[in-house]
């Protein structure tokens, strides 16, 4: 055989190459995705390397030129079929391929339609590289020569792929801080890894679930329902049913903390219209309630008053479980005749959203699509709360009456940017840019929420509402304590920063009368069966694990994710038992019943979840479906 002057891996390297450029183009050409900056589009381009080079790179370990070469060819065309499906899902669904799509059975008539519509002869593009890899295989002349690989060259090969990577993580972490402890969004997960690195990702996420519930059986409910049922609230009929029949509106608050109502700053009222509502004659205001979300933030704050369970300790459950069976406020208003929907000008994909609303049967999503995004009407991640709040009662008027919706705003969102025009007082004067921002824009969403009141007076649909609003979890982490403690006048210790998790909850009843300060503890928790019992609504079978804040049984009892707590009498936070009254140390004694008992409810809620364990449950009768084969559903 002729000797050529080609290097000894030249095949490999075509290989790779290929592959890499083709998967770039395919980012520009066939997906859309915003690239913000210079940085972000060298990390789109590195991120297919780091997988590319450790799989092809397997072909190392072959002996024979004939076995490499078919790997390599195998590989390319399983990859070139990957990138594929994702463009086609793409073109229709606007979203990136995940397990549980491909799990959930329903979705197959959809994707085998949609498949067939979105599939062009042109389409042939997208095997390019496998084409050239298989001519550059008939052609280069060194490609039928088998090289021998010396383990230390492999080693070092290896090495290098491992470097690629952790450069690959390292500037995506910069980009975007806790991109995989989160997972808040496919799309920048797929921006900041790649889609191969992504699919392995999403499939270590999926299958550490699946395992988990494979090995759950209805056996494990029967100590779960006993907890549940010995610490289940009555209904209080004397508030029972007052809303009976009336549209849902609920707003999640974008970061919004009670610190901030009914307060000042520098001489400015923060929040004037919140703070008239909390005097107003139709609204329950409650300033003792508390957020309990985890790693999820928003979504975690949606999972809670959803389902009346606690969000999960690491990852958001939006990702990790949107394949379980839940028994969702949505659902059971659904039954009701509610036609259910969430309103959100963001990518639907963010939180695993739009999978995840089919597991909680919500009947439609407003996403951005759903939204004219004009010139200047975006910041921060989307749609600003004004515009949103409008074009979200625009479509309210078109909806089948009574409508469940759920609307989660945006604009008060760190890092807290708002335009000239939208800031209606002066920032604050301490150390964190953060913080004083902050108040800009929580006094934004303030006017928004009136706006949002204004338009549904003028297109008469406020009457016929009841108006629920709550703080998703904290704007201010503790990275701004010293910032903090300049506003409060106060040291922040661990007694505050767990007071500081108090979010506002309103619920507004037109025309009821009934408004009061409600000063009980409460938490997120409580939300769903407080909200259902005043719409008339039964939650004796329901296996959730809030209670009703009006009920004569609710206790004072708030458990954070973290495993800190409140009750009327203590605090406890960073290990140590406070008193609530004076913020001082107090013996632990005061804590100690409680310390178990934060542990072994938040226990449950996550064998529930973990073990999908709803599945062997039946809510209209309360019975458990105990024999029944694991795989049900
Ligand atoms: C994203 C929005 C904000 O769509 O809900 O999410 P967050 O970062 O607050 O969880
Ligand atoms: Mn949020």
């Amino acid at each position: 055989m002729k000797k050529t002057n080609y290097p000894k891996h030249s095949i490999l390297a075509v290989a790779i190459l290929l592959t890499w450029i083709k998967t770039y183009v395919v980012y520009h050409t066939s997906f859309d995705m915003k690239i913000e900056n210079v940085m972000q589009q060298f990390i789109l381009f590195i991120n297919p390397l780091s997988f590319l080079l450790a799989v092809y790179g397997i072909s190392l370990f072959f002996k024979s030129a004939k076995a490499r070469n078919r790997y390599l060819l195998i590989t390319s065309s399983i990859l070139a079929i990957i990138l594929y499906a994702n463009v086609a899902f793409y073109r229709f669904f606007s979203d990136f391929i995940t397990l549980p799509v491909l799990f959930q059975t329903s979705n197959f008539s959809d994707l085998g339609a949609s498949a067939a519509e979105t599939i062009y002869v042109s389409d042939v593009f997208y095997f390019i590289d496998v084409l050239l890899l298989f001519a550059a295989i008939k052609w280069l002349p060194n490609a039928k020569e088998a090289t021998i690989v010396k383990p230390a060259i492999r080693r070092a090969y290896f090495v290098i792929s491992a470097a690629v990577l952790f450069l690959n993580l390292g500037l995506a972490e910069t980009e975007r801080p806790q991109l995989l402890t989160r997972s808040f969004d496919r799309e920048l997960l797929v921006k900041n890894i790649g889609t191969y690195n992504y699919h392995i990702y999403d499939i270590y996420i999926q299958s550490k679930s699946h395992a988990q519930r494979a090995l759950a059986d209805g056996s494990e409910l029967v100590e779960v329902n006993n907890y549940v049922r010995s610490n289940q609230a009555e209904p209080n009929y004397e508030v029972f049913g007052t809303a009976e029949g009336k549209n849902v509106i609920v707003v999640s608050l974008e970061s919004l903390q009670t610190f901030v109502v009914n307060e000042e700053m520098n001489g400015q009222v923060v929040t004037p219209f919140l703070n008239s509502l909390t005097k107003d004659k139709d609204t329950y205001y409650f300033p003792n309630l508390y957020h309990q979300t985890g790693l999820g933030k928003t979504s975690d704050s949606e999972f809670i008053v959803e389902n009346g369970l606690y969000p999960l300790g690491g990852g958001a459950v939006f990702f990790t479980n949107s394949g379980n069976t839940y028994n969702s406020m949505s659902e059971k208003l659904n039954e009701k005749g509610y036609f259910t929907n969430v309103m959100h000008s963001n990518n639907k994909s963010f939180w695993n959203r739009d999978i995840m609303y089919d597991a909680l049967d919500v009947d439609k999503f407003y996403d951005v699509d759903s939204y004219e995004v004009a010139e200047g009407d975006a910041v921060n991640w989307g749609l600003k709360d004004i515009p949103f709040f409008k074009q979200s009662v625009n479509h309210m008027t078109e909806m089948q009456q009574p409508f469940y919706s759920r609307l989660i705003t945006l604009t008060n969102h760190y890092p807290f940017h708002l335009e000239k025009e939208d800031q209606f007082i002066s920032e604050y004067d301490s150390n964190s840019g953060t913080l004083n921002r902050y108040f800009q824009t929580a006094r934004y969403m303030d006017e928004s929420v009136k706006i949002l009141f204004d338009e549904l007076k003028a297109k008469g649909l406020y009457e016929d509402s009841i108006i629920v609003m709550y703080g998703d979890h904290y704007g201010i982490s503790e990275n701004h304590n010293e910032a903090m403690s300049q506003y409060l006048g106060k040291e922040i210790t661990p007694f505050e920063s767990a007071q500081l998790q108090r979010v506002p909850l309103f619920i507004h009843m037109p025309g009821s009368d009934q408004g009061e300060v409600v000063e009980e503890v409460s938490g997120q928790i409580d939300i769903r069966p407080t909200l259902l019992h005043l719409l008339g609504v039964e939650t004796s079978k329901d296996m959730q694990l809030g209670a009703d804040v009006f009920s004569k049984d609710h206790e004072e009892f708030v458990i954070f994710r973290d495993g800190r707590f409140v009750t009327d009498k203590v605090v406890y936070a960073g290990n140590v038992c406070y008193d609530k009254e004076t913020g001082e140390e107090t013996e632990a004694a005061a804590c100690a019943p409680y310390i178990e008992r934060a542990a072994e409810e938040l226990g449950y809620s996550d064998k529930i979840i973990n073990g999908d364990l709803l599945r062997f449950y039946d809510e209209k009768t309360g019975n458990l479906l105990i024999d029944q084969a694991k795989d049900k559903k």
